[in-house]
């Protein structure tokens, strides 16, 4: 790359409108990452390839005190991916980002793996807490990007 080239890189990276807290406008600080509800429902795979486009990943969750934070961003009953799923062998959970499964507020009865065919992670279902969901269902979601 030429040195204008360069320059013009570090300009557009600078310029960024990222506010006080790392993330850019729209989207909320959630520890090391930004986070932010999209309500325009998609499938779950169509989901994460949306929050792709932002650099991150649908959100991965690790304790209950961001668990209560993502469900304080979703409106009401608004059912809502994240990037949990057991695609890969049934009944083992892993996160999109790659992340340790290591927290889960599953419903009572959930994951329960639905006539074979919930493989993914819904965050506010019944009594705001998680069930495995056919991933063609289109729902609302909420993404994740590491702060600027
Ligand atoms: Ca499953
Ligand atoms: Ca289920």
């Amino acid at each position: 790359m030429g040195k204008l080239t360069l320059l013009l890189l570090f300009m557009a990276f600078s310029q960024g409108d990222a506010a006080a807290d790392g993330c850019p406008t729209g989207w909320s600080a959630f520890g090391l990452k930004c986070v932010k509800f999209f309500a325009t429902p998609l499938d779950w795979m169509s989901a994460e390839k949306s929050c792709q486009t932002f650099g991150g990943n649908l959100v991965s969750v690790h304790s209950k005190a961001e668990n209560d934070l993502l469900l304080n961003m979703v409106p009401g009953t608004t059912r809502t991916y994240i990037g949990g799923h057991d695609a890969v062998k049934e009944g083992q959970w892993m996160w999109t980002d790659g992340s340790v499964f290591d927290y889960n507020n599953w419903c009572s009865g959930q994951p329960d793996n639905y006539a074979n065919i919930d493989h993914t992670l819904e965050i506010n279902f019944g009594n705001h807490c998680w069930n495995d969901n056919d991933k063609q269902v289109q729902l609302a979601y909420i993404c994740e990007r590491p702060l600027e």
